[in-house]
């Protein structure tokens, strides 16, 4: 499958990973929108919101555990932060496979654009 997340995953495309698990991936994004900008991944390919199934419930909630692993490790915990989902083209999906961006590290505004 011609997607860049998926290749991202399977390290054929190199990203600054900090996280890793049976089921989810996580990587600096390249573009950072704040001082923390992770993105986090579910390897499963899911292309959108829109395509999940009832049948990944449970891959939801490792997402969410890895998202409080990682705003820990980050020190954004007890600060704050956001985990945004855009998802197609109104929402501002640019990569057709799902990830939760997590960002924090400075006061953010709402809403958002
Ligand atoms: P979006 O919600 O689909 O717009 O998020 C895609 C993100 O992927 C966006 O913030 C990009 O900066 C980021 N990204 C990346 O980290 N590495 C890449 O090679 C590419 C995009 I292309």
């Amino acid at each position: 499958m011609d997607c860049l997340f998926c290749k991202i995953i399977q390290g054929e495309i190199p990203s600054a990973k900090i996280y890793e698990d049976d089921f989810v991936y996580a990587f600096r994004d390249i573009d950072p929108k704040a001082p923390t900008h992770v993105l986090i991944v579910p390897k499963k390919h899911i292309s959108s919101v829109n395509e999940l199934e009832a049948e990944d419930t449970a891959l939801l909630g490792k997402v969410y555990k890895a998202v409080q692993t990682i705003a820990a490790e980050e020190g954004i915990d007890k600060t704050g932060y956001r985990v945004v989902v855009n998802t197609l083209s109104d929402g501002g999906q640019t990569v057709a496979h799902l990830h939760f961006h997590l960002l924090g590290g400075r006061s953010l505004t709402w809403p958002p654009g």
